[in-house]
């Protein structure tokens, strides 16, 4: 079984290397966990249709996927290559802590943090208890294992959600993204979809709006500044989550695409689609794997350490991982 090598990552944490790793059992653990996510009774198709009625239409179309040269070849992100997408939809923002509560207060559905009891928290975030929780993944000194963390808790004990409902929710694995696109009617956006809805329109650009990571020298995005993983300045007004509705929209009415908090995606974790004289038209990713895709970069991407803000960046995650920097958005056949 492939294992997600964390050490050679960037700004997300997974999950066996803090655990037992010789004791994790990915079949069993997916076995579980999925069927959870199955479990979920659907809201019904009035609420898939005010869920719908909110989202974004992206057209189809071709565009070129990837990027021109990879900073991670472990990404397996370039080169570019042609893929076709059909029309869809795409909701504007990512699954915010309001919209979760909603989810759980109807399904009475607990993420796996909560069922595992713990979920990784960036230190700088802990405060006066940073001292509590010494435990890391190897090589990671900035995630800390917090005992009690989870999406409504997103620091652990004494920590809450009140004062920023409008943010995305975090903890959350693939599992609990999926049981929640099921209570929805929903799905999670293919990784193909994810790219193209990114791109807004715009045409080989490295973010949602362009070239410029700084357009007109202002913050387009929430990242880290300072000195990465000790100082974060928050000049471009965010410390951890920002509002999911925080900064411009894209060309199609997208906010955050990169930034903010990591996506996940549908895909398992593999090659891009072929490159080919004919374009891959909606393609799903490998058939099989372990590891899922996530995009769109974090709070915590910063150039010495994790570029990976742009609109071509992914990463690869145990689908059963949670940390304070990821979350999902959803998307619907159109
Ligand atoms: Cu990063």
């Amino acid at each position: 079984m492939t294992r997600t090598d964390t050490s050679d990552s960037c700004c997300k944490a997974g999950k066996p290397s803090s655990t037992n790793a010789a004791a994790y059992d990915p079949v069993a653990t997916h076995a579980r966990y999925i069927a959870r996510s199955m479990a979920v009774t659907p809201g019904g198709p009035a609420l898939t249709d005010e869920l719908r009625a909110g989202m974004k239409g992206i057209p189809g179309g071709i565009f070129e996927m990837g990027a021109r040269r990879s900073t991670f070849p472990a990404d397996l992100d370039s080169p570019r290559r042609k893929v076709k997408v059909s029309p869809f939809l795409m909701a504007p923002t990512t699954v915010t802590n309001s919209d979760f509560a909603r989810f759980v207060e109807a399904t009475g559905y607990s993420t796996v943090a909560e069922e595992e009891g713990w979920s990784y928290v960036f230190h700088l975030l802990l405060g006066d208890n940073l001292a509590n929780w010494p435990e890391s993944p190897p090589g990671l000194p900035w995630w800390r294992k917090v005992d009690g963390a989870r999406w409504s808790a997103p620091e652990g004990p004494g920590s809450d959600v009140t004062s920023r409902p409008d943010h995305p929710v975090v903890h959350v694995t693939w599992y609990d993204a999926v049981a929640y696109a099921r209570w929805g009617g929903l799905r999670l956006p293919r990784e193909a979809e994810w790219e193209f809805a990114a791109r807004g329109g715009l045409k080989n650009k490295k973010f949602p709006w362009g070239n410029d990571m700084m357009p007109g020298g202002r913050y387009a995005m929430n990242t880290f500044q300072g000195e990465f993983p000790k100082v974060n300045t928050g000049d471009d007004g965010w410390i951890g989550t920002a509002s999911a509705d925080a900064f411009e929209p894209n060309g199609y009415g997208l906010y955050t695409m990169t930034g903010n908090v990591w996506e996940w995606v549908q895909d398992f974790f593999g090659a891009l689609p072929e490159a080919g004289v004919m374009p891959a038209t909606d393609p799903v990713g490998p058939a099989g794997g372990y590891a899922r895709v996530q995009r769109g970069g974090s709070y915590l991407c910063h150039v010495s350490y994790c570029d990976r803000y742009h609109v071509h960046s992914r990463t690869q995650n145990d689908p059963d991982s949670s940390a304070g920097n990821g979350g999902f958005r959803v998307a619907a056949d159109a």
